[in-house]
């Protein structure tokens, strides 16, 4: 039977706080820890990575690196670099020449809490060691597979340039939907596809099974994005750790379509990606069907 609409099914919502705990490890034994002068700057890092956050692309990459059997140890190491690019995206994206946000994660946001220049810093150091986890050999003794990890995350981490550009662009001109859907793209797709795909990589999976997931990304991506629109017209800061109404302003699927078009198409997108699956043997990848289903019903 087909989990509720309203909430993440029971399997999701117990293997997603299993890989919270593990990550939160994860991430708190690769980030630096020292008592040298610079230390203002990792206590910073950890500040902006640790303690919050739904973790949704670590649980991607854990997910997809458990579809084709790759040892979790390693498949962790690869999510917390996921997560670092993340982490450090939300901080350069609070900052004042961003959006200009004093809340995030429930907390005030990195530059709030520290400076602009600290939050600066620690965005790029972020980065930096989530570039350094891949090149280690540590996380996979191939280097065409390091090599292929650290090129694919670049390219996210290009888009998520990109998309920033069009949607500080899309402030002062309206976008068409093709445009919106790009800016979402690179925004917020690249990113995640890199985290479903990641275990593929890891996994050196057939290209068969690549595309399946690059596909599921693809649409899980899009719909995440928008029910992200929907929340920030909906939602309250309480409920979502950091302000709403932020995108009144810009060109968003709900500016473009409206609520309710724009709830029917994360539908569409969520049954869409969980049509791309059907090439994986039935089991395999039930968590990733529920979590598609929990992107279009989260609350948070
Ligand atoms: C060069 C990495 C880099 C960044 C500079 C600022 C910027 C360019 C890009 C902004 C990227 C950005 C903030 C995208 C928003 C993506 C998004 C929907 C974030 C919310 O993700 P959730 O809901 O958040 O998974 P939690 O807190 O649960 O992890």
């Amino acid at each position: 039977m087909a989990p509720s609409k309203r909430e993440a099914s029971p399997r999701l919502q117990e293997a997603m706080e299993d890989c919270r705990d593990k990550i939160e490890k994860t991430i708190s034994s690769l980030l630096p820890q020292t008592d040298l002068p610079e230390m203002p700057l990792y206590d910073a890092m950890r500040y902006a990575a640790l303690g919050g956050g739904k973790r949704l692309r670590p649980f991607m990459v854990m997910e997809g690196a458990r579809v084709f059997g790759v040892d979790p140890a390693r498949a962790r190491r690869v999510a917390a670099a996921a997560e670092f690019i993340h982490c450090f995206s939300l901080v350069h994206d609070d900052l004042p020449a961003m959006d200009d946000s004093d809340l995030r994660r429930g907390k005030p946001s990195l530059h709030k809490a520290y400076d602009e220049a600290t939050a600066i810093l620690a965005g790029d150091a972020l980065m930096a060691l989530a570039f350094e986890i891949l090149a280690d050999p540590e996380t996979h003794e191939d280097p065409r597979v390091r090599v292929e990890l650290m090129s694919n995350l670049a390219g996210a981490v290009g888009g998520l340039c990109g998309g920033q550009m069009l949607d500080i662009i899309g402030e002062k001109q309206e976008f068409d939907i093709g445009t919106i859907s790009r800016l979402q793209r690179l925004k917020t797709g690249r990113l995640i596809a890199f985290c479903c795909e990641a275990g593929a990589i890891l996994g050196k999976a057939n290209p068969a099974h690549r595309q399946s997931l690059r596909n599921y990304a693809h649409d899980l991506g899009l719909a995440f994005q928008v029910t992200d629109d929907l929340l920030d017209a909906e939602g309250s800061a309480t409920q979502m750790g950091k302000p709403t109404g932020q995108d009144a302003k810009k060109s968003t699927f709900v500016s473009a379509m409206g609520i309710e078009q724009a709830r029917m198409r994360a539908e569409m997108l969520v049954e869409q990606s969980i049509m791309h699956l059907r090439t994986f043997d039935e089991g395999r990848v039930d968590l990733l069907k529920d979590l598609s289903r929990y992107v279009l019903e989260r609350r948070v």
